[in-house]
Formats: C-alpha cells, structure tokens, sequence
C-alpha cells in the first residue's frame, strides 16, 4: 500500500482537497513523490468517499465497495450506501469551471462542446434511475468468474438531474448514417499510462433517445459525488451500470458499435447461446449485455434477524432492467409455495419498485425468506443461479434471507 499515489505530482495536491475531505493547508511543502497518507489506507474508504460503515470494500486498486441489502432499504439510494465500480483509478484533477462536453464523431453533423453551465440551459429533468452492474451476483458462479466478487450490493436507484441525451444530440445533429454513442471520462488507466482508457462503453441510439437517458450533473440534488462521476455523467438505467459513464467529457456519435475499451472480447458480454459451465466462449460467440434481468433484494429485515413473533413486515426492491415488474412473490418453505406480495408502481420508468408483504411463521424454528419477481413478459427470476457465463455477468438469482423465530 505505501506509496500508493505516488505517481501525484505536487501541483496536483492543492486539487486533492476534494478526495481527502479538507483543505491540505501545508500542500506546497510535501515532498514530490509523497502522498497523503489518508489515501493510502483503504479503512479510510468510509471517509473518503462519505460511505456508511457496513459497506464492503472489494479493492482499493481500482476502489470497488458494494452495499448489503440491508443497506438498499432506502426508495431513493443515498450517495453514502451506493457502491463504488470503478475500472481505472479516479480522477484527482477536476476543475468545474473549467469541464466541458465534447460531442462528436463520424455520425455528428458537427463539434461541440458545452461547458457546464452550457448544459444547465437545457431543459433539466429528474429520474430515478437503477444501476446495477453486470457483473452483481458475480461471487456465486461455479467455476468462479474472475473479477470483484459482488454478492448482491452492486445496485443502486438515486435521482438524477439533468439534460437529456437525445437534446444534446438533437443540438449537435445525427447524421443518417448514426448508430451508437460511446462514452469516454477522464479516470486513468491502472497502468498510469495516459494513451490508454480504463473504459469506453456506451448505448445504441435507440437507448440514447430515450426520454430518461441523462447526461447528469446532480445526484440526489446535489453535486455528483467524485466517486460517480463528478461533476458529470450519462446515466442509462435498466442496462448494466457500465454503460453509464463516469466523469464524461466527450461523447462520440458513431456510425458502428462504439469500438472502446471494454466494448468487444469478453467484457460485458455474455454467450450468444447457453454454454455449459466452464465453458471457453470464443469473442464472436459473445453478445453485448443490453437490458438488465428481472431481480429483486430483501432489504428488510437484514438477514439473520432474531423475531420474538411469528408474524413480521418484510420489504425490498424489484426491478426489470428496460420492464416493470409485474408482480413479486415470497416464500417461506424454500420455494415450496409463494405468496403474492404488495408492489408499488414504479416513480418514473426505470427505477425500482417497492414490494412488501406480512409474513407469517407457524412455529418456532430456522426459516429463510425467498423471494422472487416476476417482469411484465413473464419472465421470472430462477431460484438457483442462472445460465454460468465466462466473466459472471447476469446472476439474478433469487434473493435469500435467514430468520430464526423463538
Ligand atoms: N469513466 C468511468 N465510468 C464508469 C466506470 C469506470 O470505471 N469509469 N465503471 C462503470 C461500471 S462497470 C459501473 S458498474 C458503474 C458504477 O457506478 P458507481 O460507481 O457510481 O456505482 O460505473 C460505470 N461507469
Ligand atoms: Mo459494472
């Protein structure tokens, strides 16, 4: 861990203040090389970054941390319980007066580029949006899959503000010919290396254009937290949350699938066709993950509760990547009957809808609570995991909680 950041060059301290929280008075005296030593120590993710104390930590090179259920019980997540999926390391430089947005690309009628208070000046909207990486459930895969071994933490549902993709698109002009828009943020590549991008993912137009597709600069009313994404970031919900750029500063109208790092071989993609597990899936036999699956979380009560009483309310979150959740159903004899529980509309499209139900336990004794949802083309979630794929993409299993009544 020593020397973590020391690649930071001392012109770059006073910019620190950001990440570590305060101003760093004596910043012109640290030595070249030297960084502070707040940074080096991953316990102090928590502080850095302002996130409650059971989130989980996953790796501090590139920061990865997910939350428990527990800790989704919120309608709308706030900043300090949302996890943390970063492929590169987070940018230390930002100057907002100075952000700007280029668009452009073979499919743009023209260049532009917006500064922030450029982008304010369109008409602003607010959605909440779920983000749930492709890679959520990851930890349960057999053969196991390499990567952050999410378990089921990697989801979030804030309220974003700002423009709407499709405007600025509108503003800048498509050619006939556009089919994608990619994405590229100013973190670095893990390797320092500056020619390089941690990623470059992006959306098909028909994405693009829709009505809650942002470019964002606010994050539950506020300013985008550094860690997703100040001070600006696309936000496409229902898709893998890799689609939604951090830290964005140019966006690319392209007249192909958008070709940046992690759009082709094995990321974010999963075989065309069901392969058995451990399975060797050539690239051309890989698929781009689109819509999330249908999924859900108990997030009340944490797993583990202890009840005096043999009835109690339980309550999660469901949702359906691009659908609505039609209904949800829980169990309390490992999947042997399901009982329909109450489901909420969702706020606006793509967000998570709250289910909840009374359950009831007839004796004392071990139970676990499943549940299960179901979207509105029927498709429900399996109770064991899903189809194995090489890099775990796509485990919506159902969601299990123990409880013991006494
Ligand atoms: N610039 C940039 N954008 C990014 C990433 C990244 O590493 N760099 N990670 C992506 C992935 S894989 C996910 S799951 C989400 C995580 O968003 P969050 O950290 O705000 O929860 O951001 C996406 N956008
Ligand atoms: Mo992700």
């Amino acid at each position: 861990m020593a020397n973590r950041r020391s690649f930071l060059k001392k012109s770059a301290l006073a910019s620190l203040s950001t990440l570590v929280g305060a101003e760093i008075v004596f910043a012109n005296n640290l030595p070249e090389g030297l960084s502070p030593v707040i940074l080096q120590d991953n316990t102090d993710f928590y502080s850095l970054f302002d996130k409650h104390k059971d989130m989980i930590v996953l790796n501090d090179r590139p920061w990865n941390a997910e939350a428990q259920a527990h800790l989704l019980d919120d309608e709308v997540t706030p900043a300090s319980k949302m996890f943390v999926r970063n492929n590169g390391l987070i940018p230390n430089k930002i100057d907002v007066n100075k952000w700007t947005l280029t668009i452009e690309g073979e499919s743009a009628k023209q260049t532009k580029t917006y500064t922030l208070s450029d982008l304010k000046k369109f008409p602003k909207h607010t959605y909440n949006l779920t983000l749930e990486c492709g890679g959520n459930g990851r930890s349960e895969f057999n053969p196991p899959a390499k990567g952050n071994q999410w378990t089921v933490g990697a989801v979030s549902c804030a309220s974003w503000t700002g423009v709407r993709l499709k405007d600025l698109l509108m503003d800048v002009g498509l050619k006939s010919d556009a089919v994608y828009i990619g994405y590229y943020g100013t973190d670095t590549h893990l390797s320092g290396n500056p020619e390089k991008e941690p990623i470059s993912r992006g959306i098909p137009l028909a994405k693009a254009l829709q009505e809650e597709t942002l470019v964002a600069y606010s994050m539950n009313g506020q300013d985008i937290p550094i860690a997703h994404g100040h001070p600006l970031r696309l936000v496409a919900g229902g898709w893998p949350a890799s689609v939604s750029g951090k830290w964005v500063n140019r966006l690319v109208i392209r007249n192909k699938v958008h070709d940046g790092a992690k759009m082709g071989g094995q990321s974010y993609r999963v075989p065309c066709e069901a392969v058995e597990p451990g399975t060797n899936v050539p690239d051309e036999k890989m698929c781009i993950i689109e819509s999330m699956p249908v999924k859900s979380l108990i997030t009340y009560p944490k797993t583990g509760a202890l009840l005096n009483k043999k009835s109690l309310d339980i309550r999660g979150h469901a949702w359906a990547g691009e659908l609505q959740v039609k209904e949800v159903h829980y169990s309390i004899d490992f999947g042997a009957t399901w009982h329909l529980c109450e489901l909420q509309a969702p706020v606006n499209r793509l967000a998570w809808q709250r289910w909840s139900a009374k359950a009831s336990f007839p004796i004392n004794g071990y139970y676990e609570v499943w549940v299960r949802a179901t979207d509105e083309n029927g498709h429900m979630q399996p109770m064991v995991i899903p189809g194995w794929n090489p890099k775990g993409y796509l485990n919506n299993a159902c969601h299990r909680i123990a409880v013991k009544v006494s």
